[in-house]
């Protein structure tokens, strides 16, 4: 599991960091990413979750005026206006997730250690923005700049933001929509079935059929774990438990 060319000692600092996979969780608006980080989270202290900060979405500061701004229902109200912006402020902070070094605890960690992380600069790009792209929301010239700026960072940070797996909660659209329904977030409240899926497809040619044309070589190769996630996990702890086995087989 080395990260770096440059590190051959097996007792230095950086082959604890190394020792630990980082991988993501994937899958449809509302499928229960949160809820799955969450049963991780408390199935094995090997690992931990760092969440999505979607909170950070709905309350930008701007200026010395000290408005907040909420960048998630912007994007909702008036798409073709915001939805690059909010793919580089969402694009912006998956980095600083992925980035995040692994806390010591799970550096002592006896097992196999593992950060898991909800979305990636991965789904920013190859799910959300391609399909804001393909819906006319991002016109072609900022696709370009999205795109160039994306393959820079992520070229630039390298072994950093690589992934070592990645866990695709699937599910089928009507599900998402009722558990979206169920949980009643303001800014998703115009959202309908259709956009979840397109979403769906994004996710499907991206991590199932393969076809999603991918500038990274090394995440073509990235092993993905397909849950089926209309099951009630939230729920039933038999399917609960199904889960934690196939995760922790996977990661073994
Ligand atoms: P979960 O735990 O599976 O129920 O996940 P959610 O729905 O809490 O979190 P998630 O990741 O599906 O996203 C929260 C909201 O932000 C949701 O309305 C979808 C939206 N969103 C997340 N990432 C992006 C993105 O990259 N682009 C756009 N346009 N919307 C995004």
């Amino acid at each position: 599991l080395s990260r770096s060319p440059h590190c051959h000692s097996s007792t230095g600092p950086m082959d604890d960091i190394n020792r630990v996979k980082r991988v993501s969780i994937e899958g449809n608006i509302a499928v229960g990413k949160s809820t799955f980080a969450q049963l991780l989270q408390f199935a094995g202290q090997d690992w931990e979750v760092v969440p999505e900060p979607v909170g950070k979405w709905q309350s930008i500061e701007s200026g010395s005026s000290q408005k907040v701004s909420n960048l998630l229902d912007m994007m909702y109200q008036d798409p073709q206006r915001w939805s690059y912006t909010f793919q580089t402020n969402s694009c912006m902070s998956r980095m600083r997730t992925q980035l995040q070094p692994p806390p010591a605890r799970l550096l002592r960690a006896k097992g196999v250690p593992v950060q898991v992380f909800e979305r990636s600069v991965y789904s920013d790009r190859y799910v959300f923005a391609l399909n804001m792209f393909e819906l006319g929301c991002i016109n072609s010239t900022e696709w370009a700049v999205y795109q160039d700026w994306h393959s820079f960072l992520v070229e630039q940070f390298g072994r950093q933001v690589e992934l070592e797996g990645i866990i695709y909660l699937r599910a089928p659209p009507q599900k998402c929509m009722e558990r979206l329904g169920q949980r009643g977030r303001m800014e998703e409240k115009g959202v309908q079935l259709d956009y979840l899926e397109k979403l769906h497809t994004q996710h499907e040619r991206w991590l199932i059929d393969k076809s999603t044309k991918l500038h990274f070589e090394r995440l073509t190769w990235v092993p993905v774990l397909v849950l089926d996630a209309s099951l009630e996990f939230e729920e039933d702890p038999k399917v609960r438990a199904k889960f934690i086995t196939q995760v922790k087989d996977f990661f073994s």
